[in-house]
């Protein structure tokens, strides 16, 4: 993994721009593609000085590389050529120069083509600015949305003309294969219902009827009167 400064240092480049970091937005979200490589992917290259061959260039040893020698100084073409075995959407390459200044990649474009061996010429990336000088990896987008499989990569410019050494190369790959899981709208808040306000109750208030008041007898109204006579006939009077 290089470290931040190394990659800044490292200029925009168009559509093989610089990867600032080592996450991709897709429509899955933020998430992290690994990085990939595989000595078998290595099918042809160019020339090659002894046994520094292609896929040294894919051997995760930093300290193997592949050595284009054997052309001329300006060759300005020299190529490497993968095939991945099935079809991917290719969202990144690294690569790592041996970091000598003298056989620094310094530019560089990716082609694919539909067959191994074949015409290799319709651009995936260009790398533009490939910084000179520097051992660790450089990562760069890549902005193709057709699936890939077959890749040659020609190095077009190093720093001081003389054939490139690469470290390492590697393919940040997404498989082509996976369905891209629907995303799911998101939710709109369900409305809180509220239970409807009943009608306020009207406060009856309860009449009590109470019972009709009775008239008031005569009688217990009027004064006990007492029957005198009775009173005297039982005291012996007469
Ligand atoms: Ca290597």
């Amino acid at each position: 993994m290089s470290n931040k400064n190394d990659l800044m240092n490292s200029a925009s480049l168009g559509t093989g721009k610089l990867k600032q970091e080592f996450f991709n937005v897709t429509n899955r979200g933020m998430e992290t593609v690994a990085w990939s490589q595989d000595t078998s992917w290595v099918v042809d290259w160019e020339t090659a000085h002894s046994t520094q061959v292609g896929t040294n260039t894919m051997d995760g040893n930093t300290n193997t590389m592949w050595n284009a020698g054997g052309v001329p100084r300006y060759h300005n073409a020299w190529w490497i050529e993968f095939n991945l075995g099935s079809e991917y959407t290719l969202q990144g390459i690294r690569i790592q120069n041996w970091g000598d200044t003298t056989h620094d990649v310094t530019k560089a474009v990716l082609y694919t083509s539909t067959a191994q061996g074949g015409t290799f010429n319709s651009v995936v990336a260009s790398l533009g600015s490939v910084t000179a000088g520097i051992s660790t990896v450089q990562d760069f987008d890549v902005d193709y949305d057709t699936p890939v499989q077959h890749l040659r990569l020609v190095i077009t410019q190093t720093a001081t003309g003389y054939q490139p050494y690469i470290r390492e190369i590697a393919f940040q790959l997404e498989d082509s294969q996976t369905p891209s899981p629907t995303s799911s709208p998101t939710p709109s808040p369900t409305p809180i219902r509220r239970p409807a306000r009943r009608p306020a109750r009207r406060r009856v208030r309860r009449r009590v009827r109470r019972p009709a008041r009775r008239p008031v007898s005569r009688a217990r109204r009027l004064p006990l009167e007492i029957p005198t006579f009775k009173i005297c006939m039982a005291s012996g009077m007469t």
